[in-house]
């Protein structure tokens, strides 16, 4: 995130919303189908055009997929917060954040060196909220509980990871380590620490781990839908992407493994934003940094948000799930039974997506954090013996997307 200080409207938004929001240990999947979401509020602090924010909007990529729409105003100031920005209604801490994007591109375009960013990332700084202590590292610079992933539309292959633990955006002070890559082929470009803009501390040993990861073939984060993550402990950040080629697995992009004075450790919001940079180059095109002039739209399909407390068991219970389904990806009927299901029949969400899809069509189901669990077809009941637990599910037909408890 840059250009705080040319970000003084949008000071008003992120207290109102900052300062009022409740601290949240529940898990939350928005799907951003309907015209207003349901766990995140619309906010900035630009000219706030219609055009530049429609939740429940067809994506024009991905027939039956509704997303949330982002799209660039050219009469917009440069700076964060100047477009479009959505902030989770309640603060979440250490977790799993989760996002289904698909960003805007300058490359190739007739503005190749457009300077626009889009970003999912957390966020909470002293000097705009007023719900937490200031100050709680006690080096005298606000807290700025911040992780980033970051893209740059003159180059969507280039990804930029980054975790803040402290920002002033007055003297320019700030603590923040980043790893920036290029997905496409593998290329880790930097991994640093900084306490200011310029200069920074190249990272070795545990701060920079893994130290190689596999390209993703043709990776553009304009080109189709990626989902993204990044897990926050207290004392490491992991940064991933779920496979493309095999959406089972994630490929970890960044452990970051401390010092734990160098992670955040104060509850944040979750933000999802698209704003135009006026001095921040993409990695590679100088100068790419122009006001945009062109129809730029980032699309995110949904975000979703896992306390600490409840990873593990969506893990072990994903990855039986994945194991059981590994041959399953490829077939229309794939889930293989497994161990006792124990669900009532109170499912009323889910009895209702089945009743109103068209039982021919193969459902594909993920778990709350977003994990691909395999494809399955049948009636409303077939699901519920055939699946190991309890919880929240999003469902997915070329149709329609739900998310549903199953009880
Ligand atoms: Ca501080
Ligand atoms: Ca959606």
């Amino acid at each position: 995130m840059r250009s705080f200080s040319k970000a003084s409207a949008a000071t008003i938004l992120l207290s109102s919303v900052i300062s009022t929001a409740a601290f949240a240990a529940d898990s939350y999947l928005e799907t951003f189908d309907t015209s207003t979401p349901v766990n995140f509020t619309y906010g900035s602090g630009g000219n706030k055009a219609a055009f530049t924010h429609i939740s429940g909007y067809d994506s024009p990529d991905e027939s039956g997929t509704k997303v949330l729409l982002l799209e660039l105003d050219p009469a917009e100031k440069a700076g964060a917060w100047q477009g479009p920005n959505y902030t989770s209604k309640k603060m979440g801490h250490f977790g799993r954040y989760v996002a289904r994007i698909k960003t805007a591109s300058a490359r190739g375009s007739e503005q190749p060196k457009a300077g626009a960013v889009v970003g999912f990332y957390t966020y909470y700084n002293d000097k705009y909220g007023s719900a937490q202590t200031p100050d709680i590292n006690g080096n005298g610079v606000p807290d700025n509980s911040e992780i980033d992933f970051e893209w740059l539309i003159a180059d969507p292959r280039i990804v930029y990871m980054t975790a803040y633990t402290d920002f002033d955006d007055e003297t320019g002070k700030m603590g923040k380590v980043n790893r920036t890559i290029n997905l496409a082929t593998g290329k880790i470009i930097s991994t640093t620490y900084a306490n200011s803009w310029s200069g920074g501390t190249r990272l070795t040993g545990d701060e920079n781990l893994p130290e190689t990861f596999p390209a993703i073939e043709g990776y553009d984060a304009s080109a189709q839908f990626y989902t993204y993550g990044f897990d926050w402990m207290s004392d490491h950040i992991r940064w991933w992407i779920i496979n493309p080629k095999d959406e089972k697995d994630t490929i970890t992009l960044w452990d970051y493994r401390g010092p734990k004075e160098r992670i955040t450790q104060k509850p944040a919001s979750l933000m999802i934003n698209f704003w135009h940079t006026d001095d921040w180059s993409v990695e590679g095109v100088a100068g790419s940094t122009e006001a945009p002039g062109l129809k730029f739209q980032t699309q995110v399909d949904w975000a979703s948000y896992t306390p600490e407390s409840e990873i593990s068991t969506a893990e072990s219970s994903s990855s039986t799930m994945g194991a059981s389904s590994s041959s399953g990806t490829n077939s229309s009927s794939s889930m293989s039974e497994p161990p006792g299901s124990s669900a009532s029949d109170d499912n009323t969400a889910l009895k209702s997506f089945f009743e109103m899809s068209d039982l021919t069509e193969s459902v594909e189901v993920f778990d709350v954090n977003g994990q691909f669990i395999g494809k399955f077809t049948g009636t409303w009941a077939d699901f519920v013996k055939r699946m190991p637990r309890t919880g929240v599910y999003l469902l997915k037909t070329p149709r329609k997307t739900q998310k549903v408890w199953l009880r």
